[in-house]
This record gives structure tokens, sequence and C-alpha cells, in this order.
């Protein structure tokens, strides 16, 4: 648009003169009856009169109002989503059972690592799939998946091998076993969760996510409960987060 502004200047210095021919070749700027600029009486599709980052024709179906910002942060149907959210994710702003999934309001806020505890309570062994109990979060337990950052070796009745930080240790039912691995905050809203990336289980309202992997762009998280094993990519809040993660993955 920036080539517009020396048209005006150009234009206004030339208003009640009639307009030389050369300008008529610029249709949507140059009126051809000499009206000097065209302006568009209806918005585009898409337009957004106020700038609060939701279109008109949006503003205008859901009752808001399309020449006020103020609106694009409530929430007037009640669901924890403001209005500019809604928008985003194609969801009702004035319906509160239609809202955007849960996750989306997960945020990185620090990463560390930490020395954690793994207690091994439950092995169920009527499966498939073989169900284990750590730390009161249950998990599928085949060889071969990783369950709260620890990958399983193999298993037996009352304890699994499992492979952390490059060794195998044993991890015996009721037994703790204690090691340093990166443990991620998360904030919800208001709620602070504290989660190892690898195979937590994340419930936030009714819906059931799994932690799957910390990379230098975030958190990979699984969602359970479309049964679609989609990953979503939690973003890291800003760069001191970002840094954070890259110490911990060097
Ligand atoms: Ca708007
Ligand atoms: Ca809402
Ligand atoms: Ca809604």
């Amino acid at each position: 648009m920036r080539w517009i502004i020396p048209f005006l200047l150009f234009t206004t210095s030339t208003l009640g003169q009639e307009a030389p021919d050369w300008l008529h070749f610029r249709p949507g700027i140059i009126h051809q009856q000499g009206c000097i600029v065209c302006i568009k009486r209806a918005p585009a599709i898409g337009a957004d009169s106020d700038g609060d980052g939701m279109a008109d024709d949006f503003e205008i179906r859901y009752g808001l109002d399309p020449k006020s910002r103020e609106d694009a942060g409530e929430d007037p149907d009640n669901d924890q989503f403001t209005n500019y959210e809604e928008y985003r994710s194609h969801t009702n702003p004035t319906d509160p059972e239609n809202h955007p999934a849960f996750w989306t309001r997960l945020r990185v806020t620090q990463v560390t690592r930490e020395s954690v505890e793994l207690r091994l309570l439950a092995i169920n062994e009527t499966g498939p799939p073989v169900m284990l109990r750590i730390n009161q979060h249950l998990h599928a337990g085949e060889v071969g998946d990783s369950v709260q950052g620890v990958a399983i070796v193999s298993r037996q009745k009352d304890r699994i091998i499992c492979r952390v930080n490059g060794e195998n240790v044993t991890l015996e039912k009721g037994k703790p076993l204690q090691f340093k691995q990166p443990v991620v905050n998360l904030s919800f809203g208001d709620e602070m969760l504290r989660v190892v990336p690898s195979g937590e289980t994340i419930t936030l309202e009714n819906e059931i996510y799994r932690t799957h992997q910390l990379s230098r762009d975030g958190l990979l998280i699984k969602d359970l409960n479309t049964r679609k094993n989609l990953s979503f990519l939690v973003p890291a809040r800003s760069r001191e987060v970002l840094n954070q993660i890259a110490e911990i993955l060097k």
C-alpha cells in the first residue's frame, strides 16, 4: 500500500482540476469520472474494521461489535476461551459447549532437570495391554513403551528393567527409584502443572493428553481423546524457556 501515498499527495494538489489522461489507467485507485481515490463502502470478506484480530463477518454473526476492540478479550459464553481464541479456532463464542481444545491454553513456563522418584505400585497382567501403575499414573507397559521418561527394556512379574540416562536400571515393586530427568512446568490458566516429558498423563477438564517428547521447540503431547494419536506442540512462552530447553537437551 506504500505506493498509494505519493498518489494521494499528488491528487490532493490537483483537486478541482481535470485529472490527466494517464491517471485514468489506474482502476481501483483513480476513479474514471474524476473522483480521486475510490473508497470501498462495504467491508471485504475477512475485513477487520477495528483491528482486534477478528473478522467483521465473524463479529456480526455472533453479535459482537465490529467497531470495538474491547470484545476480543471477553468471554460471553464463559467457557474460559476469549472471543479472539474462539475466532482463531473457528468455534462459537456464544456456545459454552463449543470451544477450542483445552491443550491450546497450555504453556511451557519453565524447564529444569531434577531428581524424580519413580514408584512401581502395581503390574496388571490381565491385559493386553499389561498396565503399570507408576506414581499413581496408569501406563501401558509393553516392552518398548516409554513411561514417565524411562523406556521399558524388559518386564518380569514384579519388576521392570528400564533404560534411564543411557543405563539399564531395575524398578522393583515397592522400591522407589531416584534419577535425574527433565521436568516441565506448564501453566493452564492460573493452574500450574509439573510433568516429565515422556509418558505422563495430563487431564484438562475432561480432555486427556499424554506428554510425549521434549524438543528444542517445546513439549510434544499426544491427544488421547480422539484416539487418533495426534501430536501437538505446546509452544514455549519465551526465549528464556527455549534457552532452558536447549541447555537441558545439550
Ligand atoms: Ca474485528
Ligand atoms: Ca468463550
Ligand atoms: Ca464457546
